[in-house]
Protein backbone atom coordinates (compact mmCIF):
# COMPACT_ATOMS: atom_id res chain seq x y z
CA UNK A 1 0.00 0.00 0.00
CA UNK A 2 2.06 3.16 -0.91
CA UNK A 3 -0.92 5.55 0.39
CA UNK A 4 0.03 7.79 3.30
CA UNK A 5 -0.69 6.60 7.05
CA UNK A 6 -1.30 8.91 9.59
CA UNK A 7 0.51 8.21 12.56
CA UNK A 8 -2.04 8.82 15.28
CA UNK A 9 -0.26 6.57 18.31
CA UNK A 10 -2.96 7.57 20.91
CA UNK A 11 -5.92 7.85 18.62
CA UNK A 12 -5.89 11.29 19.02
CA UNK A 13 -8.44 10.84 16.25
CA UNK A 14 -10.93 10.43 19.20
CA UNK A 15 -10.78 13.90 20.55
CA UNK A 16 -11.62 15.21 16.62
CA UNK A 17 -15.09 16.33 15.68
CA UNK A 18 -16.42 14.86 12.22
CA UNK A 19 -16.16 17.98 10.85
CA UNK A 20 -12.87 18.26 12.01
CA UNK A 21 -11.82 14.86 10.33
CA UNK A 22 -13.90 15.54 6.94
CA UNK A 23 -11.78 19.19 6.61
CA UNK A 24 -8.63 17.11 7.67
CA UNK A 25 -9.68 14.74 4.90
CA UNK A 26 -10.37 17.14 2.19
CA UNK A 27 -7.28 18.85 2.66
CA UNK A 28 -5.45 15.54 2.74
CA UNK A 29 -7.36 14.28 -0.81
CA UNK A 30 -6.46 17.68 -2.58
CA UNK A 31 -3.25 17.91 -1.78
CA UNK A 32 -2.95 14.44 -2.68
CA UNK A 33 -4.48 14.92 -5.99
CA UNK A 34 -2.96 18.19 -7.05
CA UNK A 35 0.10 19.25 -5.18
CA UNK A 36 2.00 16.38 -4.37
CA UNK A 37 2.56 15.07 -7.90
CA UNK A 38 3.94 18.47 -8.75
CA UNK A 39 5.82 19.60 -5.96
CA UNK A 40 9.16 18.15 -5.55
CA UNK A 41 9.78 19.57 -9.55
CA UNK A 42 8.53 23.05 -8.65
CA UNK A 43 10.99 23.24 -5.30
CA UNK A 44 13.93 21.82 -7.65
CA UNK A 45 13.28 24.38 -10.22
CA UNK A 46 12.72 27.05 -7.45
CA UNK A 47 9.62 28.48 -8.81
CA UNK A 48 5.97 28.72 -6.32
CA UNK A 49 3.46 26.79 -8.20
CA UNK A 50 0.59 29.60 -8.56
CA UNK A 51 -2.04 27.22 -10.21
CA UNK A 52 -2.35 25.83 -6.54
CA UNK A 53 -3.72 29.27 -5.02
CA UNK A 54 -8.07 28.57 -6.08
CA UNK A 55 -7.38 25.41 -4.70
CA UNK A 56 -5.66 26.50 -1.39
CA UNK A 57 -8.72 29.03 -0.90
CA UNK A 58 -10.82 25.77 -1.92
CA UNK A 59 -9.75 23.92 1.21
CA UNK A 60 -10.30 26.49 3.67
CA UNK A 61 -6.41 27.50 3.26
CA UNK A 62 -6.57 31.37 2.99
CA UNK A 63 -8.42 32.59 6.72
CA UNK A 64 -9.51 29.18 8.07
CA UNK A 65 -10.91 30.89 11.30
CA UNK A 66 -12.24 34.18 9.28
CA UNK A 67 -16.14 34.48 9.94
CA UNK A 68 -18.61 33.43 6.83
CA UNK A 69 -19.76 37.87 6.81
CA UNK A 70 -15.88 38.49 5.24
CA UNK A 71 -15.34 35.44 3.58
CA UNK A 72 -13.90 33.66 5.64
CA UNK A 73 -15.22 29.63 6.09
CA UNK A 74 -15.51 30.47 9.81
CA UNK A 75 -13.85 27.47 11.30
CA UNK A 76 -12.20 26.79 14.66
CA UNK A 77 -8.41 26.46 15.28
CA UNK A 78 -8.34 23.19 15.71
CA UNK A 79 -9.35 22.93 11.89
CA UNK A 80 -6.97 25.56 11.09
CA UNK A 81 -4.83 23.64 12.53
CA UNK A 82 -4.94 20.55 10.73
CA UNK A 83 -5.31 22.39 7.39
CA UNK A 84 -1.70 23.65 8.41
CA UNK A 85 -0.58 20.09 9.30
CA UNK A 86 -2.09 18.59 5.78
CA UNK A 87 -0.70 21.17 3.88
CA UNK A 88 3.01 20.95 5.56
CA UNK A 89 2.88 17.19 5.39
CA UNK A 90 3.62 18.00 1.57
CA UNK A 91 5.48 20.87 1.44
CA UNK A 92 6.91 23.89 4.35
CA UNK A 93 6.36 26.18 1.23
CA UNK A 94 2.74 25.72 0.67
CA UNK A 95 1.50 25.66 4.36
CA UNK A 96 3.61 29.17 4.43
CA UNK A 97 1.69 30.47 1.38
CA UNK A 98 -1.34 29.47 3.30
CA UNK A 99 0.52 31.08 7.28
CA UNK A 100 1.21 34.23 5.71
CA UNK A 101 -2.07 34.93 3.98
CA UNK A 102 -4.62 33.78 6.87
CA UNK A 103 -2.47 34.80 9.87
CA UNK A 104 -0.25 37.93 8.58
CA UNK A 105 -2.50 39.18 6.23
CA UNK A 106 -5.88 38.49 6.64
CA UNK A 107 -6.07 38.44 10.54
CA UNK A 108 -4.38 41.83 11.34
CA UNK A 109 -7.05 43.45 8.74
CA UNK A 110 -9.71 41.15 10.57
CA UNK A 111 -8.54 42.45 14.15
CA UNK A 112 -6.95 45.80 13.45
CA UNK A 113 -8.74 47.15 10.52
CA UNK A 114 -12.07 49.33 10.09
CA UNK A 115 -15.29 47.59 8.82
CA UNK A 116 -14.23 49.49 5.02
CA UNK A 117 -10.97 47.65 5.27
CA UNK A 118 -12.18 44.38 6.27
CA UNK A 119 -15.10 44.69 2.85
CA UNK A 120 -12.66 45.82 0.99
CA UNK A 121 -9.61 43.16 1.30
CA UNK A 122 -10.73 39.94 3.50
CA UNK A 123 -13.27 38.54 0.74
CA UNK A 124 -10.76 39.19 -1.91
CA UNK A 125 -7.90 37.31 0.32
CA UNK A 126 -9.94 34.62 1.19
CA UNK A 127 -10.78 33.48 -2.74
CA UNK A 128 -6.98 33.91 -3.33
CA UNK A 129 -8.56 36.70 -5.72
CA UNK A 130 -6.04 39.11 -4.05
CA UNK A 131 -2.59 37.64 -2.13
CA UNK A 132 -1.14 39.41 0.54
CA UNK A 133 2.35 39.37 2.21
CA UNK A 134 3.40 40.91 5.49
CA UNK A 135 6.49 43.28 5.97
CA UNK A 136 7.95 43.29 9.46
CA UNK A 137 11.72 41.93 9.17
CA UNK A 138 14.30 44.34 7.80
CA UNK A 139 17.76 43.98 6.69
CA UNK A 140 19.09 45.11 10.44
CA UNK A 141 16.56 43.99 12.30
CA UNK A 142 15.52 40.80 12.56
CA UNK A 143 15.17 39.01 15.80
CA UNK A 144 14.29 42.34 17.43
CA UNK A 145 12.26 44.00 14.96
CA UNK A 146 11.53 46.99 18.00
CA UNK A 147 14.62 48.69 16.11
CA UNK A 148 13.01 48.63 12.64
CA UNK A 149 13.92 51.84 10.80
CA UNK A 150 11.18 51.63 8.02
CA UNK A 151 8.78 55.06 8.69
CA UNK A 152 6.27 57.25 7.65
CA UNK A 153 4.98 60.47 7.71
CA UNK A 154 1.55 62.70 7.64
CA UNK A 155 1.81 64.73 4.94
CA UNK A 156 -1.70 66.16 5.61
CA UNK A 157 -3.75 64.06 2.95
CA UNK A 158 -1.43 61.25 2.60
CA UNK A 159 1.38 59.50 4.46
CA UNK A 160 4.79 58.98 2.91
CA UNK A 161 6.68 55.72 3.59
CA UNK A 162 10.32 54.96 3.39
CA UNK A 163 12.57 51.94 4.25
CA UNK A 164 12.66 48.60 3.17
CA UNK A 165 11.58 45.12 4.39
CA UNK A 166 13.69 41.62 3.48
CA UNK A 167 13.05 37.85 3.64
CA UNK A 168 9.20 38.46 2.82
CA UNK A 169 7.01 35.40 1.58
CA UNK A 170 5.01 35.59 -1.24
CA UNK A 171 6.38 39.59 -1.72
CA UNK A 172 7.21 39.37 -5.34
CA UNK A 173 3.49 38.30 -5.98
CA UNK A 174 1.19 39.89 -3.78
CA UNK A 175 -1.48 42.56 -4.67
CA UNK A 176 -1.03 44.03 -0.88
CA UNK A 177 1.17 44.19 2.17
CA UNK A 178 0.80 44.45 5.60
CA UNK A 179 3.51 46.76 6.62
CA UNK A 180 4.76 47.66 9.98
CA UNK A 181 6.35 50.94 10.04
CA UNK A 182 6.87 53.68 12.72
CA UNK A 183 5.25 57.13 12.99
CA UNK A 184 6.97 60.15 13.83
CA UNK A 185 6.68 59.48 17.51
CA UNK A 186 7.99 56.05 17.02
CA UNK A 187 5.28 54.13 17.37
CA UNK A 188 4.62 51.07 15.27
CA UNK A 189 1.20 50.88 12.87
CA UNK A 190 0.39 48.83 10.10
CA UNK A 191 -0.08 49.84 6.93
CA UNK A 192 -1.73 48.34 4.05
CA UNK A 193 0.74 48.87 0.97
CA UNK A 194 -0.73 48.23 -2.52
CA UNK A 195 1.23 46.93 -5.92
CA UNK A 196 1.11 49.56 -7.91
CA UNK A 197 1.61 52.62 -5.52
CA UNK A 198 4.84 54.63 -6.79
CA UNK A 199 8.32 54.20 -4.90
CA UNK A 200 6.76 50.82 -4.36
CA UNK A 201 8.88 47.42 -5.49
CA UNK A 202 9.14 43.61 -4.59
CA UNK A 203 12.35 42.16 -5.97
CA UNK A 204 12.90 38.43 -5.51
CA UNK A 205 15.32 37.13 -3.22
CA UNK A 206 17.22 34.21 -4.92
CA UNK A 207 18.99 31.00 -4.49
CA UNK A 208 17.93 29.93 -1.13
CA UNK A 209 18.07 26.32 -0.79
CA UNK A 210 14.99 25.88 1.73
CA UNK A 211 11.31 26.99 0.84
CA UNK A 212 12.45 26.79 -2.94
CA UNK A 213 8.66 26.31 -3.70
CA UNK A 214 7.68 29.57 -1.62
CA UNK A 215 8.62 32.51 -3.70
CA UNK A 216 10.34 35.31 -1.31
CA UNK A 217 11.41 39.06 -1.73
CA UNK A 218 12.02 42.51 -0.12
CA UNK A 219 9.86 45.36 0.07
CA UNK A 220 11.06 48.59 -0.49
CA UNK A 221 9.52 51.49 -0.51
CA UNK A 222 10.60 54.95 -1.82
CA UNK A 223 8.78 57.97 -1.09
CA UNK A 224 5.78 55.36 -1.15
CA UNK A 225 2.71 57.86 -0.91
CA UNK A 226 -0.20 55.83 1.25
CA UNK A 227 -3.34 56.96 1.35
CA UNK A 228 -4.49 57.72 5.05
CA UNK A 229 -7.26 54.91 5.00
CA UNK A 230 -4.70 52.79 4.60
CA UNK A 231 -3.84 52.62 8.36
CA UNK A 232 -4.86 49.96 10.43
CA UNK A 233 -6.57 52.07 12.97
CA UNK A 234 -7.83 49.45 16.04
CA UNK A 235 -3.81 48.54 17.30
CA UNK A 236 -0.46 49.78 17.58
CA UNK A 237 2.92 49.30 18.57
CA UNK A 238 4.73 46.17 18.62
CA UNK A 239 1.96 43.71 20.26
CA UNK A 240 0.03 44.49 17.06
CA UNK A 241 2.50 42.25 14.82
CA UNK A 242 2.81 39.98 17.81
CA UNK A 243 -0.54 39.46 17.64
CA UNK A 244 -0.21 38.06 14.19
CA UNK A 245 2.83 35.93 14.80
CA UNK A 246 0.82 34.24 17.46
CA UNK A 247 -1.95 32.95 15.09
CA UNK A 248 0.97 32.27 12.94
CA UNK A 249 3.21 30.28 15.12
CA UNK A 250 0.26 28.32 16.30
CA UNK A 251 -0.21 27.07 13.43
CA UNK A 252 3.58 26.45 12.65
CA UNK A 253 3.21 24.15 15.57
CA UNK A 254 0.36 22.17 14.04
CA UNK A 255 2.43 22.42 10.19
CA UNK A 256 5.60 20.81 11.75
CA UNK A 257 3.84 17.60 12.62
CA UNK A 258 3.20 16.98 9.14
CA UNK A 259 6.59 17.46 8.02
CA UNK A 260 7.14 14.69 10.55
CA UNK A 261 4.33 12.56 9.81
CA UNK A 262 5.44 12.33 6.51
CA UNK A 263 9.42 12.15 7.48
CA UNK A 264 8.25 9.56 9.32
CA UNK A 265 5.89 7.63 7.39
CA UNK A 266 8.39 7.76 4.47
CA UNK A 267 10.94 6.31 6.60
CA UNK A 268 8.47 3.33 8.56
CA UNK A 269 8.15 2.09 4.29
CA UNK A 270 11.41 2.36 3.74
CA UNK A 271 12.82 0.24 6.38
CA UNK A 272 10.44 -2.11 5.90
CA UNK A 273 11.31 -2.74 2.52
CA UNK A 274 14.90 -1.82 2.03
CA UNK A 275 17.32 -5.26 2.11
CA UNK A 276 20.98 -5.44 3.40
CA UNK A 277 22.64 -8.08 4.80
CA UNK A 278 20.04 -10.87 4.03
CA UNK A 279 16.83 -8.77 6.10
CA UNK A 280 14.78 -5.49 6.34
CA UNK A 281 16.86 -2.53 8.00
CA UNK A 282 13.83 -2.25 10.23
CA UNK A 283 15.22 -5.29 11.38
CA UNK A 284 18.53 -3.61 13.12
CA UNK A 285 17.65 -2.57 16.79
CA UNK A 286 19.24 0.96 15.66
CA UNK A 287 16.63 1.70 13.32
CA UNK A 288 13.99 0.76 15.73
CA UNK A 289 15.36 3.21 18.24
CA UNK A 290 15.40 5.78 15.26
CA UNK A 291 11.64 5.06 14.33
CA UNK A 292 10.70 4.45 17.79
CA UNK A 293 11.73 7.88 19.21
CA UNK A 294 10.27 9.28 16.05
CA UNK A 295 6.95 8.11 16.73
CA UNK A 296 7.12 9.04 20.76
CA UNK A 297 8.35 12.62 19.90
CA UNK A 298 5.39 12.69 17.28
CA UNK A 299 3.06 11.53 19.32
CA UNK A 300 4.06 14.34 22.05
CA UNK A 301 3.77 17.46 19.78
CA UNK A 302 0.35 16.20 18.86
CA UNK A 303 -0.96 16.07 22.08
CA UNK A 304 0.74 19.02 22.96
CA UNK A 305 -0.42 20.64 19.91
CA UNK A 306 -4.22 19.96 20.57
CA UNK A 307 -3.95 21.21 23.64
CA UNK A 308 -3.30 24.24 22.43
CA UNK A 309 -6.02 24.32 19.98
CA UNK A 310 -8.72 23.57 23.13
CA UNK A 311 -6.95 26.50 24.69
CA UNK A 312 -7.03 28.72 21.95
CA UNK A 313 -10.62 28.27 20.89
CA UNK A 314 -11.37 29.17 24.35
CA UNK A 315 -9.48 32.23 24.15
CA UNK A 316 -6.95 30.93 26.94
CA UNK A 317 -3.42 30.08 25.34
CA UNK A 318 -0.93 32.45 26.16
CA UNK A 319 1.74 33.68 23.97
CA UNK A 320 4.42 31.84 25.54
CA UNK A 321 2.27 28.78 25.27
CA UNK A 322 2.36 28.96 21.55
CA UNK A 323 6.09 30.02 21.31
CA UNK A 324 7.11 26.51 23.45
CA UNK A 325 5.04 24.61 21.19
CA UNK A 326 6.55 26.37 17.46
CA UNK A 327 9.87 25.72 19.19
CA UNK A 328 9.55 22.17 20.23
CA UNK A 329 7.34 21.01 17.27
CA UNK A 330 10.14 23.08 14.75
CA UNK A 331 12.70 21.36 16.33
CA UNK A 332 11.45 17.42 16.34
CA UNK A 333 10.51 18.00 12.93
CA UNK A 334 13.97 19.25 12.13
CA UNK A 335 15.61 15.94 13.76
CA UNK A 336 12.95 13.31 12.45
CA UNK A 337 13.76 14.68 9.14
CA UNK A 338 17.65 14.56 9.51
CA UNK A 339 17.09 11.07 11.05
CA UNK A 340 14.97 9.56 8.32
CA UNK A 341 17.59 11.58 5.68
CA UNK A 342 19.93 9.28 7.16
CA UNK A 343 17.70 6.22 6.88
CA UNK A 344 16.85 6.62 3.50
CA UNK A 345 20.73 6.17 3.17
CA UNK A 346 22.01 7.35 -0.39
CA UNK A 347 18.08 7.62 -2.02
CA UNK A 348 17.66 10.04 1.10
CA UNK A 349 19.38 12.97 -0.76
CA UNK A 350 16.99 12.36 -4.16
CA UNK A 351 13.87 13.96 -5.03
CA UNK A 352 12.79 10.45 -5.18
CA UNK A 353 11.82 10.70 -1.40
CA UNK A 354 10.11 14.01 0.12
CA UNK A 355 12.86 13.86 3.03
CA UNK A 356 15.57 16.16 2.06
CA UNK A 357 12.97 18.79 0.85
CA UNK A 358 11.54 18.39 4.01
CA UNK A 359 14.77 18.78 5.83
CA UNK A 360 16.01 21.80 4.50
CA UNK A 361 12.62 23.65 4.40
CA UNK A 362 12.61 22.88 8.38
CA UNK A 363 15.59 24.91 8.26
CA UNK A 364 13.57 28.48 7.37
CA UNK A 365 10.99 27.37 9.72
CA UNK A 366 13.00 26.71 12.89
CA UNK A 367 14.35 30.26 11.59
CA UNK A 368 11.32 32.55 10.77
CA UNK A 369 8.25 33.44 13.23
CA UNK A 370 11.15 33.90 16.10
CA UNK A 371 13.90 31.40 15.78
CA UNK A 372 14.40 28.67 17.95
CA UNK A 373 16.69 30.32 20.52
CA UNK A 374 14.26 33.18 20.77
CA UNK A 375 11.18 31.01 21.51
CA UNK A 376 13.76 29.56 24.29
CA UNK A 377 14.45 33.01 25.74
CA UNK A 378 10.52 33.54 25.62
CA UNK A 379 9.72 30.22 28.23
CA UNK A 380 12.83 31.59 30.07
CA UNK A 381 11.20 35.28 30.43
CA UNK A 382 7.87 33.43 30.94
CA UNK A 383 8.69 31.54 34.03
CA UNK A 384 11.61 33.57 35.16
CA UNK A 385 9.98 37.03 34.43
CA UNK A 386 13.55 38.34 33.82
CA UNK A 387 14.11 39.20 29.92
CA UNK A 388 17.41 38.19 28.82
CA UNK A 389 17.03 39.29 25.35
CA UNK A 390 19.32 42.51 25.80
CA UNK A 391 22.09 42.55 28.53
CA UNK A 392 24.36 45.65 29.04
CA UNK A 393 27.62 44.46 26.86
P1 LIG B 1 8.50 43.33 24.43
O1 LIG B 1 8.88 44.55 25.22
O2 LIG B 1 8.63 41.98 25.06
O3 LIG B 1 7.02 43.47 23.87
C1 LIG B 1 6.56 44.65 23.20
C2 LIG B 1 5.05 44.69 23.31
O4 LIG B 1 4.46 43.56 22.65
C3 LIG B 1 3.69 42.76 23.59
N1 LIG B 1 3.89 41.37 23.23
C4 LIG B 1 2.98 40.64 22.57
N2 LIG B 1 1.73 40.95 22.16
C5 LIG B 1 1.04 40.00 21.49
N3 LIG B 1 1.56 38.79 21.23
C6 LIG B 1 2.82 38.45 21.61
N4 LIG B 1 3.33 37.26 21.30
C7 LIG B 1 3.59 39.40 22.33
N5 LIG B 1 4.84 39.41 22.86
C8 LIG B 1 5.00 40.62 23.40
C9 LIG B 1 4.25 43.13 24.93
O5 LIG B 1 3.30 42.90 25.94
C10 LIG B 1 4.55 44.60 24.74
O6 LIG B 1 3.32 45.32 24.80
P2 LIG B 1 3.28 46.81 25.38
O7 LIG B 1 1.82 47.17 25.30
O8 LIG B 1 3.81 46.71 26.79
O9 LIG B 1 4.16 47.64 24.49
O10 LIG B 1 9.32 43.39 23.07
P3 LIG B 1 10.85 43.17 22.76
O11 LIG B 1 11.27 44.27 21.84
O12 LIG B 1 11.65 42.90 23.98
O13 LIG B 1 10.80 41.83 21.85
C11 LIG B 1 10.31 40.64 22.28
C12 LIG B 1 10.64 39.50 21.29
C13 LIG B 1 12.13 39.31 21.12
C14 LIG B 1 10.04 38.25 21.89
C15 LIG B 1 9.98 39.80 19.94
O14 LIG B 1 10.57 40.90 19.35
C16 LIG B 1 10.04 38.63 18.98
O15 LIG B 1 9.16 37.76 19.02
N6 LIG B 1 11.03 38.57 18.04
C17 LIG B 1 11.06 37.60 16.96
C18 LIG B 1 10.68 38.30 15.67
C19 LIG B 1 9.84 37.44 14.79
O16 LIG B 1 9.25 36.45 15.19
N7 LIG B 1 9.74 37.84 13.54
C20 LIG B 1 8.91 37.15 12.61
C21 LIG B 1 8.74 37.93 11.35
S1 LIG B 1 7.39 37.35 10.35
C22 LIG B 1 7.88 35.90 9.71
O17 LIG B 1 8.87 35.36 10.01
C23 LIG B 1 6.94 35.29 8.75
S2 LIG B 1 7.47 33.81 8.03
C24 LIG B 1 5.94 33.24 7.59
C25 LIG B 1 5.92 32.09 6.69
O18 LIG B 1 6.47 32.12 5.57
O19 LIG B 1 5.24 31.11 7.08
P1 LIG C 1 19.00 37.44 13.48
O1 LIG C 1 17.96 38.11 14.29
O2 LIG C 1 20.16 38.26 13.04
O3 LIG C 1 19.53 36.17 14.29
C1 LIG C 1 20.75 35.47 13.98
C2 LIG C 1 21.05 34.52 15.13
O4 LIG C 1 21.22 35.26 16.35
C3 LIG C 1 19.88 33.54 15.38
O5 LIG C 1 20.39 32.27 15.68
C4 LIG C 1 19.19 34.13 16.61
O6 LIG C 1 18.53 33.14 17.40
C5 LIG C 1 20.38 34.74 17.35
N1 LIG C 1 19.93 35.81 18.26
C6 LIG C 1 19.38 37.01 17.92
N2 LIG C 1 19.07 37.69 19.04
C7 LIG C 1 19.41 36.91 20.08
C8 LIG C 1 19.32 37.05 21.51
N3 LIG C 1 18.77 38.13 22.09
N4 LIG C 1 19.81 36.06 22.26
C9 LIG C 1 20.33 34.93 21.71
N5 LIG C 1 20.44 34.73 20.38
C10 LIG C 1 19.97 35.72 19.59
N6 LIG C 1 9.87 38.05 7.96
C11 LIG C 1 8.74 38.79 7.73
O7 LIG C 1 8.57 39.87 8.30
N7 LIG C 1 7.80 38.36 6.85
C12 LIG C 1 7.93 37.19 6.17
O8 LIG C 1 7.03 36.83 5.40
C13 LIG C 1 9.10 36.41 6.37
N8 LIG C 1 9.29 35.26 5.66
C14 LIG C 1 10.48 34.60 5.75
C15 LIG C 1 10.76 33.56 4.88
C16 LIG C 1 11.99 32.90 4.93
C17 LIG C 1 12.30 31.82 3.95
C18 LIG C 1 12.95 33.29 5.89
C19 LIG C 1 14.27 32.60 5.99
C20 LIG C 1 12.67 34.32 6.76
C21 LIG C 1 11.46 35.01 6.70
N9 LIG C 1 11.18 36.12 7.50
C22 LIG C 1 10.06 36.88 7.30
C23 LIG C 1 12.23 36.65 8.38
C24 LIG C 1 12.40 35.89 9.68
O9 LIG C 1 11.36 36.14 10.57
C25 LIG C 1 13.77 36.27 10.27
O10 LIG C 1 14.75 35.65 9.45
C26 LIG C 1 13.91 35.83 11.71
O11 LIG C 1 13.04 36.55 12.56
C27 LIG C 1 15.36 35.98 12.21
O12 LIG C 1 15.88 37.24 11.90
P2 LIG C 1 17.32 37.35 11.18
O13 LIG C 1 17.31 36.46 10.00
O14 LIG C 1 17.61 38.78 10.99
O15 LIG C 1 18.34 36.72 12.22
Amino acid sequence: DDRFQAPDYFNLDELLTEEHKLIRDTVRAWIKKDVSPIIEDYAQRAEFPKQIIPGLAEVGGFGPYIPEEYGGPGLDQISYGLIMQELERCDSGVRSTSSVQSSLVMYPIWKYGNEEQRMKYLPKLATGEFMGCFGLTEPDHGSNPSGMVTNFKDMGDHYLLNGAKMWITNAPIADVAVVWAKNEEGRIHGLIVERGMEGFTTPETHDKWSLRASITGELVFDNVKVPKENLLPNKSGLGAPLGCLDSARYGIAWGAIGAAMDCYDSALRYTKERIQFGVPIASFQLTQKKLAEMITEITKAQLLTWRLGVLRNEGKATSAQISMAKRNNVDMALKVAREARQMHGGMGITGEYPIMRHMANLESVVTYEGTHDIHLLITGMDVTGISAFKNDG
